[in-house]
């Protein structure tokens, strides 16, 4: 019988990181399309844990064993995403902003364009705009992407622009924006290159950066 997506959207609720496993690996091997397992069943119960989260019926711990069971299972789609073999659309530094931990938003839109044939160097999480513009020069990067899940965090992006301006490396390298409280609003006033409101769209963004740059 094939996997119900909901009973996976269920065990991240619950935070169950073994269940959460198994039916991703049953759905996996019964071939269902990795970004549907990701869609319909991972990011699908994230969002329920952030409504609870958000009227306080989720504290701390419960979210963080949600987002763990959501990472050791993305942890097994990431390779299926990816394909090792495709010369590289370009080079993407990606990070979440200085002061902002959150990391599973960022980590999708990485493996999403690593599968879509970007070569993505992931600075991690918390990261000064320095650190992003050091690494950008360092690998010659196409695009900057940031991500910020904090409204108190997203002031950061504006830093990162700035940063990108005084050091001279754009238009060379274009900065794009994304997270749960960004909006495409933001991004033309703080000056960065586009927004991207889910992963998928990140790489749709990123690749016509880059043709209109070609
Ligand atoms: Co936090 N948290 N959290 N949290 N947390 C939120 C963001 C919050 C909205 C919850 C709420 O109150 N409803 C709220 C922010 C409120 C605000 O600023 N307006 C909040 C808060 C307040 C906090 C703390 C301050 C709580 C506290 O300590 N009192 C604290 C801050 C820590 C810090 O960062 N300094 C905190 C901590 C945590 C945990 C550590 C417990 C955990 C993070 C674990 C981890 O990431 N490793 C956590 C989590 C899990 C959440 C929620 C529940 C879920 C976030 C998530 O992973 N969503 C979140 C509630 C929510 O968002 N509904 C919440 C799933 C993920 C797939 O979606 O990241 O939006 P998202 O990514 C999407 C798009 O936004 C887009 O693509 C992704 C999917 O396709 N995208 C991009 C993301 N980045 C992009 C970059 C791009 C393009 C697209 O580049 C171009």
């Amino acid at each position: 019988m094939a996997v119900d997506l909901q009973a996976l959207a269920e065990c991240i609720i619950r935070g169950n990181k073994n269940d959460a496993l198994a039916l991703a690996q049953q759905a996996i091997e019964e071939g269902m399309a990795p970004q549907t397992i990701i869609n319909d069943g991972l990011i699908a119960g994230m969002a329920v844990v952030g409504q609870r989260f958000k009227c306080n019926e989720y504290y701390i711990p419960e979210v963080l064993l949600a987002a763990r069971a959501m990472k050791e299972c993305m942890g097994l789609l990431r390779p299926l995403l990816t394909d090792a073999d495709a010369k590289p659309k370009g080079t993407v530094v990606i990070a979440t902003v200085k002061g902002d931990l959150h990391d599973i938003g960022k980590n999708l839109v990485s493996m999403m364009l690593q599968g879509n044939g970007f070569e993505v160097v992931d600075l991690g999480t918390d990261v000064d705009p320095d650190e992003l513009i050091r690494a950008a020069k360092q690998h010659r990067a196409d695009i900057i992407a940031t991500s910020a899940l904090l409204t108190t965090t997203m002031p950061a992006m504006k830093e990162v622009v700035a940063a990108a301006d005084e050091a001279g490396i754009r238009p060379a390298t274009r900065i794009i924006i994304g997270g749960a409280p960004v909006t495409q609003e933001y991004a033309q006033e703080i000056g960065a290159d586009g927004f991207a409101p889910d992963a998928a769209s990140a790489v749709d963004l990123a690749q016509s950066l880059l043709a209109a740059a070609a």
